[in-house]
């Protein structure tokens, strides 16, 4: 079924001056042909590729002037023949047209089916299809610059020059099979460990970026907590820079939890104002607490809050909650709390005032994203994170082991860490990954 042709409306389903439809495939000039004819009177099978055509789409019971493009195989995004119609953006209109296009002989793509044409043809790699679905989906600059550098092959050229070095240890370690009728000798082992352990820093190098990677990609989450009336709900509006919490005296005033976010140094901060942590007999209010426990602990960092130095068994209890959770003290109110210095917290501030805002921004980037992203390349996919731990790890034993290991058995290992990088840019990846990755796409992409 490779070679059928598919179509898809490429622009959000919506009203707009301008929808594209997407067609690829070998039929794609017989369809556009049946379909539109440029005013210079021009069928679309003589057109030039590349070249914009404006003209009229006639379909049944209706007409648009737009303007059709051709590009022809292999000088397309799918590496096939690629027809493009950029018609006027109505809902009926496009899906109309999409019709037609069916009726001349496409059928609807799936799902990120495009670009899955585009990996098969070899235009793009896995790794960088993977930084297209990022690159559409980014919710900060900073997961924007990340999905970028994906898209772009950053990651792969790093990958593909610690395989290329595998590679040639791969072929070395073979040939010694094939010919020495001794093993190896100790030097070249040794040899062989050094230029491994190399390998190994830049993938554990890569691997311990992830945590900031996945943070850069998907926002991080932060969960304010504290006991009622500490200023849980003033420190989330003052985050956030505009009133979203309700703020009273009363303790307990908030019941569920709120969320809310905003962008710091191009990252996405997604703030949840909980429930304040109290022994509660009242129903509501009880709940409210159980949801605080649910957010706190699903957050990845959290934002503890007191008014006092001194702090109540409540505090402590609340205190216990994060063990093990990467959080922030912090004494809240300084404004009419004014202790000399707040010791055992880590910061005062006061949303009232705005004093130490900016601050606790910079200590939760630092503490959440700190400095392992200054830029440079990062890893900020679960699956790329998997194939270099895994790869790390089989490398890692070859380097314990070498001295002991047959040639055959060295070999047969390499080449396992070489296959397994190569799962990045899906050099020898299963169609199960496969299909799952591009069900991620949007239609028409
Ligand atoms: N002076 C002062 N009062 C504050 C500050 N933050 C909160 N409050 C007051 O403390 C009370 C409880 O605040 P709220 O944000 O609702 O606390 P929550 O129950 O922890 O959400 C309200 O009366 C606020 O006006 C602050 O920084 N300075
Ligand atoms: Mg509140």
């Amino acid at each position: 079924m490779r070679n059928d042709t598919i179509c898809a409306i490429a622009t959000p389903i919506g009203t707009g001056g301008v929808g594209v439809i997407r067609i690829s495939g070998n039929d794609s000039l017989i369809i556009a042909s049946k379909l539109f004819r440029a005013n210079s009177g021009k069928p679309a099978n003589d057109f030039a590729p590349s070249k914009m055509y404006y003209g009229r789409l006639t379909a049944e019971g209706f007409a648009d002037n737009c303007l059709c493009v051709y590009f022809k195989e292999p000088n397309s995004f799918t590496g096939e023949d690629v027809i493009e119609f950029h018609c006027h953006g109505g809902v009926v209109l496009l899906n109309s047209i999409i019709k037609a296009v069916i009726d001349s002989g496409a059928r609807l793509a799936e799902c990120g089916e495009f670009t899955k044409r585009a990996f098969i043809s070899g235009k793009l790699d896995l790794a960088e299809c993977e930084g297209l679905i990022d690159l559409i989906n980014a919710q900060s600059e900073a997961a924007l610059t990340a999905a970028s550098d994906l898209a772009d092959g950053k990651l792969s050229r790093r990958i593909q020059k610690l395989q290329e070095v595998l590679k040639e240890l791969l072929s070395y370690a073979e040939v010694s099979i094939d010919y020495s009728e001794e093993d190896i000798d100790l030097a070249d082992k040794k040899h062989f460990a050094e230029v491994l352990i190399g390998i190994n820093e830049s993938l554990k190098t890569l691997a311990k970026g992830y945590s900031s990677g996945k943070h850069i990609k998907e926002g991080v989450t932060v969960a304010l907590c504290g006991k009622p009336n500490v200023g849980k709900s003033s420190l989330f509006n003052a985050l956030l820079g505009y009133d979203r919490a309700i703020v009273t005296d009363i303790a307990g005033t908030t019941r569920d939890a709120l969320e809310g976010s905003y962008i710091y140094k191009g990252v996405l901060f997604n703030i949840f104002d909980t429930a304040g942590i109290r022994n509660s007999s009242e129903i509501i209010e009880g709940k409210g607490i159980e949801i605080s426990k649910k957010y706190i602990r699903q957050s990845d960092g959290a934002v503890f809050l007191a008014e006092d130095i001194k702090l109540s068994q409540e505090d402590t209890e609340i205190l216990n909650l994060l063990k093990g959770k990467k959080h922030i003290k912090v004494l809240s109110k300084s404004d009419i709390n004014n202790n000399k210095a707040a010791e055992g917290f880590d910061l005062s501030v006061s949303a009232l005032s705005g004093k130490n805002i900016e601050r606790l921004k910079s200590m939760l980037y630092q503490m959440l994203i700190g400095k392992a992203y200054a830029g440079g390349l990062i890893l900020t996919n679960y699956r790329h994170y998997d194939a270099v731990k895994r790869a790390a790890a089989i490398i890692q034993n070859i380097i314990e082991k070498i001295d002991i290991m047959y040639m055959d058995m060295l070999a047969h290992n390499l080449r396992e860490a070489w296959e397994t990088l190569g799962e990045i840019t899906g050099e020898n990846s299963i169609e199960s990954v496969i299909d799952n990755i591009f069900s991620r796409f949007c239609l028409g992409k």
